[in-house]
């Protein structure tokens, strides 16, 4: 054998090893729900521990695609690390079952570490790194005792036919591969399977299923006639469910029971409150439209939804549990760890609609956008009011406590800005002159205060006003289209918006961290 295939070889022990440790983990976190998975629990520490800058890179705040990159991202590195350790290994034991068990340690501590872990939770990264280590031992001395004989077997035959004979010693090469084949091959499959269901949230989805939610005490005001115009590509007035843009930290959604979810309020308060979520669907329940805007929102950028909430309001929780004299935050808990810092006083504002929401638009909470319960406080970006999976209320101040964003480079408050978008026409598209006016149409919010004015301008031209639709109310966005009849070129197209108060959006380019973005979305068409 030559030098470097039984390197290749070493390596490929590692990596079959690794598979195994991973795999049996996964298939003994069947047992321990998906808390025990070490690779769940490495990708949520390696998110929490991202510095500031790393974020920007792995884009905003975390959005589906960076997760996939970051699970890439581990693939890669255990595959060098484990690649790397059967090298060592077989070279010097036993370096590679050392390293073996650094990195087996590192997953436990980040099992245990992680929010709402138990110490069960450690089992399937223990139990999966023994299975791991034993067979990588296996492994390393099967591939030795090939080597040695392939050796012999080369010496024995150099004479004769040296180059072609090189890989000699049929049963101890058999044994090896058929161990990494088989163990390798075994672990992947069923532990990849198992993989699935622990990250399917089938426990919360099969409850959900069977949850019917009670009417509103006070229903919403009826979306009037006149707030959805009727133009080609707008966005539409009320986002689907489906279509809901989704923005959080969880690598895997945290599945939970509505049966056993419990609220806490907590800190600051006179009487601490224990709610389950039977007693949270026998409260009043308000339903109320309002628009929620993520902070990472770019200008022109599309992490914005408007949806019907269905909840209880936070002040009628919070006046049950009675604030004390000095508090000025909640600091809202998730059950996987995410926390958002939320001004009191916006809280118990009787003129805005903060809710613990159960429902969107009709349904239970979708399991990805907060199961059971939620929290939507309009006005304010998501990553300081909307905690989705809230378990815990505490009554604090901004002076001892911060949300998971605030030491994460982003402002400790986050009032929702005024902006607009273009809908259409859309960024670089073709228009034809021949048809006459061509809509410029979009949305505008400035969730609390109202949007009263919409202005467009082509290319260097005069401001003009374009015509509002009807709003549904203060909290959500609002619609608007400008008809345009268009000459031959290229076209800028901007628009700009004033709110409720009069204060118009101011041009210069603001990027969206610290407290979120500021500018004119402007786009570029061309008509032939
Ligand atoms: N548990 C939890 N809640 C969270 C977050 C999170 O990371 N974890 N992200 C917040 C942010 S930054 C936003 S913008 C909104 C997005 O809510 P959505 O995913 O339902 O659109 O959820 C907020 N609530
Ligand atoms: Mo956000």
């Amino acid at each position: 054998m030559t030098p470097r295939t039984l390197r290749l070889l070493a390596a490929l022990s590692g990596v079959v090893s690794a598979v195994i440790v991973l795999g049996v983990a996964e298939i003994a976190a069947l047992f321990t729900g998906n808390a025990g998975s070490p690779l769940f629990a490495v990708g949520s520490l390696v998110i929490d521990l991202a510095p500031p800058g790393a974020k920007e890179v792995m884009v905003g705040l975390f959005g589906t695609g960076d997760k996939a990159a970051l699970l890439a991202l581990l693939a890669v590195i255990i595959i060098v690390v484990s690649g790397l350790a059967g090298i060592l290994e077989l070279r010097r034991d036993p370096v590679g079952v050392v390293i073996f068990g650094a990195a087996s340690l590192i997953a436990l501590i980040a099992v245990l570490t992680r929010s709402g872990a138990g110490g069960l939770d450690g089992a399937p990264t223990i139990v999966g790194a023994i299975v791991g280590i034993i067979v990588f031992r296996i492994l390393i001395r099967r591939l030795r005792a090939w080597n040695t004989t392939a050796e012999r077997s080369t010496t024995a035959t150099s004479g004769r036919v040296p180059d072609r004979v090189v890989t000699g010693a049929p049963v101890e090469r058999r044994s090896f591969l058929r161990l990494a084949a088989v163990a390798g091959g075994i672990a992947f499959v069923a532990g990849a399977g198992a993989k699935v269901v622990n990250s399917t949230a089938s426990v919360a989805t099969e409850v959900r299923k069977k949850i019917k939610l009670p009417a509103a005490t006070t229903p919403a005001v009826a979306v009037p006639s006149g707030a959805s115009l009727d133009v080609k590509g707008i966005t539409p007035i009320v986002t689907s469910n489906a279509t809901f843009y989704r923005i959080d930290t969880a690598l895997q959604v945290p599945a939970i029971d509505s049966g056993t979810w419990r609220l806490k309020v907590t800190g600051m308060v006179e009487n601490p409150i224990e709610l389950s979520f039977a007693e949270l669907l026998k409260k009043p329940l308000e339903e109320h439209y309002a628009t929620l805007t993520c902070v990472s929102n770019d200008v022109g950028g599309d992490l914005i939804g408007n949806a019907l909430w269905l909840g209880w309001p936070i002040r009628e929780l919070l006046a049950l549990a009675v604030p004390k004299s000095g508090a000025d935050m909640v600091l809202s808990t998730s059950s996987d760890g995410f926390t958002a810092g939320t001004p009191l006083s916006v809280l118990q504002d009787a003129k805005t609609d903060a809710l613990l929401a159960v429902g969107m638009n009709g349904v239970p909470l979708p399991v990805e956008h907060g199961f059971p319960v939620r929290m939507v406080v309009p006005g304010l970006y998501g990553y300081v009011s909307a905690t989705k999976w809230v378990v815990e209320l505490k009554v604090t101040t901004f002076a001892a406590d911060q949300g998971y964003w605030t030491p994460r480079g982003w402002s400790a408050k986050g009032p929702a800005k005024l902006e607009s978008r273009i809908d259409t026409p859309a960024a670089g598209s073709t228009l034809s002159s021949g048809s006459g006016t061509v809509p410029i149409a979009g949305v505008a919010w400035c969730q609390h205060v109202g949007v009263s004015k919409v202005e467009v301008q082509i290319d260097n031209g005069s401001w003009q006003t374009a015509t509002l639709a009807d709003s549904i109310s203060a909290d959500t966005w609002r619609q608007w289209v400008y008809q345009w009849k268009p000459t031959k070129g290229q076209h800028r197209l901007q628009v700009r918006a004033t709110n409720a108060n009069g204060e118009r959006q101011t041009q210069t380019y603001v990027q969206p961290a610290p407290n979120g973005a500021e500018g004119w979305h402007s786009i570029t068409v061309n008509v032939s």
